[in-house]
């Protein structure tokens, strides 16, 4: 039985993960910031169905004694590297958190197993955000990058983090160089599903416009799930090497307002409105990938296609909607005021 560590394990990609893994017969641990142990029933929400069946251990990614101490009490044969703080737009509000989180994160974790277990394969969650204002289009792993945020330029930092760890330490350490993934377990500010879970409260009258920043902002958006099994494809290859995971197809943010509206029969244009405060100060404004490579060797493919994808997001939060406001009706004998689900 393989044993893994996740970190970022309570985040999107972490619960697809941790159930995939799990399914093969992994035995699955989870590094966990300690205030998310002390809360699990609000913390650990998207890890509810295997929340029995992984080991979770308290530690930040800002304190390299905490991560050693865990690397300490456990051998691993691969760990994924997933947490990070994820949110662009937030890493220019607070670029100093972003790249103390990403960059010495990423950091202490190699230099943690470097010391404790250098057996251990690691896997590094690199993003297309490091193409950031392309070169070339559509990007594939000889792409130059050119980074649009701090949350990019961190993320650069990890990757070459990464490589020089294999290359100066002969540890099995890769990146993948994944484009944007979506699922019904997004984050709540990501565009995919403010989109999906504004079109489910404004289909319910919970809600009557949606406030967005650019909608011409061109994505290689995927499902989480697809994405995360290549990260194990990853881990199984003979030689350490890095990917890019994507789509290969481009599409606007305002072309997922038009499907996600038009799922429930409404018309985008009726409720989106553009608002100043959602535009970066820098823009990457397309991403489109070339994940020739992972096919080649990883045999890897998308299974889900991107009206797919938004229906099923469409879908989920307008069950989430309806439960809330049924449960919203029974407390209120009726007339009901909603949160978000
Ligand atoms: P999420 O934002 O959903 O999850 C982030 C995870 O990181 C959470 O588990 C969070 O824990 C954890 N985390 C954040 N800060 C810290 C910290 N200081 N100490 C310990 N844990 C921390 O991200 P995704 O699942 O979407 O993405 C996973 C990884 O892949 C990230 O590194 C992201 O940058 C990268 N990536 C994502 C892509 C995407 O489209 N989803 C594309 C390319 C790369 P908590 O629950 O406590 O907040
Ligand atoms: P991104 O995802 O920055 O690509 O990073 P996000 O969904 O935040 O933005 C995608 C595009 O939509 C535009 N946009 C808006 N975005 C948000 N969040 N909110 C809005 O109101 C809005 N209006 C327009 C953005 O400007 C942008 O162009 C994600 C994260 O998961 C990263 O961690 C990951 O590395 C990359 O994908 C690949």
């Amino acid at each position: 039985m393989k044993k893994t560590l996740i970190t970022g394990i309570t985040g999107q990609d972490g619960s697809y993960l941790a159930e995939q893994l799990l399914d093969l017969g992994y035995e699955v641990h989870g590094l966990v910031r300690r205030v998310a142990l002390e809360d699990p029933t609000r913390r650990f929400t998207r890890l509810e169905p295997v929340l029995d069946r992984v080991k979770l251990h308290g530690a930040s990614l800002e304190s390299y004694p905490s991560i050693f101490h865990v690397l300490s009490k456990h051998n691993f044969d691969e760990c994924y590297h997933l947490a990070a703080q994820s949110f662009v737009a937030e890493s220019f509000a607070d670029g100093f958190s972003t790249m103390n989180t990403n960059i010495n994160g990423t950091h202490y974790m190699l230099a943690a197993l470097r010391e404790l277990q250098p057996q251990c394969k690691f896997y590094f969650a690199g993003s297309s955000e490091m193409f950031g204002k392309v070169h070339e289009t559509p990007q594939n792993e000889e792409t130059t990058f050119h980074p649009r945020s701090p949350y990019g330029i961190s993320k650069v930092a990890g990757f070459d983090l990464t490589r020089n760890y294999r290359e100066a330490y002969d540890m099995f350490c890769v990146s993948g160089i994944l484009f944007n993934h979506e699922s019904p377990r997004r984050g709540y500010e990501f565009v995919t599903r403010k989109i999906t879970s504004t079109v489910a409260r404004i289909k319910l009258g919970l809600a009557a416009e949606l406030r967005l920043g650019n909608l011409d902002a061109k994505r290689d958006w995927g499902h989480a799930a697809d994405y995360v099994r290549a990260m194990r494809l990853m881990l199984q290859q003979p030689e350490p090497d890095d990917y890019v995971v994507a789509t290969g197809e481009t599409h606007t943010v305002r072309e997922f307002c038009e499907l996600a509206f038009g799922k429930v029969g409404l018309n985008y244009q009726d409720y989106v409105k553009t608002d100043e405060q959602f535009y970066r100060p820098a823009e990457v404004d397309l991403l489109m990938g070339d994940a020739a490579k992972a096919k080649r060797v990883l045999n890897w493919e998308p299974s889900h296609t991107f009206q797919q994808l938004v229906d099923e997001m469409v879908e989920s939060d307008l069950e989430a909607a309806n439960r809330s406001a049924d449960r919203a009706r029974s407390l209120t004998g009726g007339s009901a005021g909603v949160g978000i689900p």
